[in-house]
């Protein structure tokens, strides 16, 4: 066993710190997981890891580094710069991030997807696409299981594919994915980053340890430096590139692979990470010719630019899920005909300001609800049709009326829910709560 006799400290008692201390007891460790919460937090947990061997230390106990440990392994939300990572350095001991811990102690190749937006549709899509074309494949890491859980459960996975985040890729050292996906880079993570290119340099770990045979596949015109692997590149929106998108087919050096239409995915946003999920089954060894039915029968994750029905030829698409103003632009820049919006939410401080061109680039009529309202109408109402509704059903009925065939009506609120909603799952079923009484309604009058 691996890890025969070794002391090992699994810093965080999240769902990545649990899996690695599992992990790491399966290969025989003595293993503690230190964490600065109050014990009172992990009553459920404690006795459970107690009875399976591992012990746990809590609150300030927590923050007593012993001298004499083999290995440290630190979960992706606890940064370097805590009082708990500086007193665990300080006993000379090595430290691994929970996804280089994994890797180490699995040998099935990895596809590793990173990016500010549409890694987890991506990480879904490529995942279907590999299993319903005979090659078993398990979505893990930021997104899904942790990547200690799928290795500890040895299953029949032929292909590991992690969805990875900055914070998982800082802690690395031998981490090799065969595929590395970069979907894209905008500004996020602020509070954990002194400087934007502290966070972008994190990103671009995914590709350290790759060689010339492995695949690197990147949005076309994002700066990633000098790479050691083949790279393969994609864009929706007209930049040259080995994938390319015109009139809803999804182009390979200019030859159709996929009719984009036909799937369930909405936007030009989606339609990269189509792109990015083929480009990389592709290098597994799926045929082009067997991924149109996957991509067809593949259930998008639901609000997040899913469209939810079709009323006299206008889309409705639930973006509810857009909680921030870079999801909402993303989501805008994606639609290919005009959109008549649904925005606005909780006042959490954000400027609408800053989108205002993206808005005015694509939106005929623009609906905005709950706190930020008033605020919204102020902002854009001299520039184009801008109106306040009380309620969500409101706006849905008026952005009805005013939709042309060929348009689509786009909720994608921009900010978080809190202020109508529990959440934006609860915000998102009543939109398609609303769409689909009028799917009913209109039914009933033909
Ligand atoms: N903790 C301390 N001391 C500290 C800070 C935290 O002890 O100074 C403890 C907390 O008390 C807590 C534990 O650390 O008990 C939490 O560890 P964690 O934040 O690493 O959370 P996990 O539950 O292990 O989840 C992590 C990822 N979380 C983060 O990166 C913040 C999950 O991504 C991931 O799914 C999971 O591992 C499995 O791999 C979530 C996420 O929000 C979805 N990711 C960010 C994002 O997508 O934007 C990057």
């Amino acid at each position: 066993m691996k890890d025969q006799g070794k002391k090992i400290a699994v810093l965080g008692a999240g769902a990545s710190g649990i899996a690695a201390a599992r992990l790491a007891m399966a290969g025989g460790a003595l293993v503690c997981i230190f964490d600065t919460a109050p014990a009172e937090s992990f009553a459920d947990r404690h006795a459970e890891l107690r009875q399976s061997g591992i012990e746990m230390r809590c609150g300030q106990d927590a923050l007593q580094a012993p001298e004499d440990l083999d290995l440290i392994v630190l979960s992706p939300g606890i940064a370097r710069d805590t009082v708990l990572v500086k007193n665990f350095l300080a006993t000379g001991t090595t430290m691994v991030g929970e996804i280089e811990f994994a890797f180490q102690r699995d040998q099935r190749p990895v596809v590793a997807i990173t990016g500010t937006n549409g890694k987890t549709t991506t990480t879904e899509l490529l995942t279907h696409l590999l299993t319903a074309n005979g090659k078993p494949a398990v979505a893990a890491g930021n997104y899904g299981k942790p990547y200690s859980e799928v290795v500890l459960e040895q299953g029949d996975w032929e292909v590991v594919v992690l969805e990875v985040s900055s914070f998982q890729l800082e802690e690395i050292d031998s981490f090799h994915p065969q595929v590395s996906v970069w979907m894209n880079f905008a500004p996020d993570h602020m509070d954990r980053y002194h400087h934007l290119e502290d966070y972008r340099q994190a990103k671009l770990r995914i590709f350290e340890n790759q060689q010339a045979e492995d695949t690197a596949i990147v949005k076309a015109g994002e700066e990633v430096g000098e790479l050691k692997a083949r790279r393969m590149d994609f864009s929706a929106f007209g930049e040259q590139a080995d994938f390319t998108y015109d009139e809803g087919k999804i182009l390979y050096h200019g030859e159709p692979v996929a009719d984009f239409r036909l799937s369930q995915l909405h936007g030009r946003h989606n339609a990269e990470n189509v792109m990015a999920a083929m480009a990389a089954a592709s290098v597994m060894g799926v045929k082009w010719e067997s991924m149109q039915q996957a991509l067809q029968d593949y259930v998008p994750p639901a609000h997040r630019c899913e469209k939810v029905g079709e009323v006299d030829g206008v889309s409705f698409v639930n973006d509810s899920k857009a909680t921030n103003l870079h999801a909402l632009e993303s989501s805008l820049r994606g639609q290919e005909a005009p959109v008549v919006l649904i925005v606005g939410g909780k006042d959490k401080g954000l400027d609408y300001s800053e989108i205002t061109q993206a808005v005015e680039k694509q939106v005929k009529h623009v609906f905005a609800i709950g706190e930020m309202g008033e605020r919204i109408v102020e902002l854009w109402s001299e520039r184009l049709p801008c109106v306040k509704k009380q309620s969500l059903e409101q706006a849905v009925m008026a952005a009805f009326k005013v939709a042309e065939k060929g348009q689509v009506v786009l909720f994608s609120p921009g900010t978080s829910s809190f202020d109508m909603f529990s959440g934006y799952v609860e915000r998102g079923e009543n939109f398609r709560n609303i769409i689909n009484q009028i799917i009913t309604q209109q039914g009933e009058l033909v």
